[in-house]
């Protein structure tokens, strides 16, 4: 069953903290002048949109090394993931949806910690699509970079080496093997050795090639079906290609084309399963004219009903492959 008509919350949270390159903390602005409120409203969503949350160190100080400063940029990390925790967690007590505007990808130890907070009493387990070029499962340890972009899923996922002062609601929220990551093409050594270990499901670009979105994306529909799950779906730009998606810090070659992109969301739409999404990682200063903000503008409408043939169609019900044998 597809869901009804909802009253999305837009929460923006406009920061660069976690990336090395500057420019995502745009990314809410842009989304909003790519008309994201106006196609929500046209499919017959009620929006409200609560602004943006705010690094509490600005980007640019009288220091011009501050922006690199890495226990700065730490500190507004878990400083917006506490406000967007809370926030996030407030709005589904509601009864309403969180639709998180980014940001970089850092925003999700705030995001999914949401989720997490909010099912746990209710005794309902948090599922998670990460749609990603990348795992974002490096650790203090195994991150080539050190930037906490690369790192809020192994954080959620509570690997033990992060110290005391990463402490928070996120810190191990989320069971790993309740983990999805689509459209994988770059993770880093020690990051794979991770996530084999805590067995996270990697579908790679690989093994979209090999085995379809269709019959991938069902098998992950079915596993939180089954599990009567809350699924937060954070879609990174980057998970697209960058021939669709330029606009972006940590561009990879190989990505998802702009039909298997839109065939995930309107498998998600259908699904009825989705509670919670972040889009992230948009850096409009890299961006070719808007492009890539017209992009996430079209696949969010895509996860939230739009479809081809219009309303009357109606959504398409899949049949199996057994049944189309019959
Ligand atoms: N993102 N694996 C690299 C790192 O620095 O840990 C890239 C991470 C990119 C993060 O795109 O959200
Ligand atoms: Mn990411
Ligand atoms: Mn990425
Ligand atoms: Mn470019």
């Amino acid at each position: 069953m597809p869901a009804k008509p909802r009253r999305i919350d837009l929460i923006g949270i406009a920061t660069a903290a976690g990336a090395s390159v500057r420019g995502c903390g745009m990314g809410p602005e842009a989304l909003r002048v790519a008309g994201l409120p106006e196609a929500l409203v046209e499919l017959g969503h009620d929006i409200a949109d609560h602004g943006d949350l705010r690094r509490p160190h600005p980007e640019i100080s009288t220091d011009p090394a501050s922006w690199r400063l890495p226990e700065q940029r730490k500190a507004d990390v878990l400083e917006l993931a506490a406000r967007s925790s809370e926030l996030g967690a407030t709005v589904l007590s509601q009864g309403n949806f969180p639709l998180y505007i980014g940001g970089d990808h850092s925003i999700a130890i705030g995001t999914v910690s949401a989720a997490a907070r909010h099912c746990e009493p209710l005794g309902r387990p948090v599922h998670v699509l990460w749609i990603d070029a990348h795992a974002d499962f490096n650790t203090l340890l195994t991150s080539p970079t050190g930037n906490l972009h690369g790192m809020p899923l192994a954080l959620l996922c509570g690997e033990p080496e992060f110290d005391d002062s990463f402490r928070g609601p996120w810190l191990g929220r989320i069971d790993p093997r309740n983990v999805t990551i689509i459209g994988a093409r770059s993770v880093d050594r020690d990051e794979r050795r991770l996530l084999r270990a805590r067995g996270v499901d990697i579908i790679d670009m690989r093994r979209i090639d090999e085995n379809g979105m269709v019959a991938l994306m069902r098998g992950v529909l079915a596993k939180a079906r089954d599990a009567g799950a809350h699924l937060h779906v954070s879609l990174d730009l980057d998970a697209m290609d960058p021939s669709i998606a330029p606009g972006g810090g940590t561009l990879v070659p190989g990505g998802l084309s702009y039909r298997e992109a839109h065939l995930i969301m309107e498998m998600l739409y259908e699904s009825g399963v989705v509670g919670s999404l972040d889009l992230v990682e948009l850096n409009p200063f890299l961006d070719h004219g808007g492009r890539s903000a017209t992009l996430l503008v079209d696949l969010v409408a895509s996860l939230f009903g739009r479809t081809i043939m219009g309303e009357e169609a109606g959504p398409v019900e899949f049949v199996t492959e057994d049944a189309q044998a019959d």
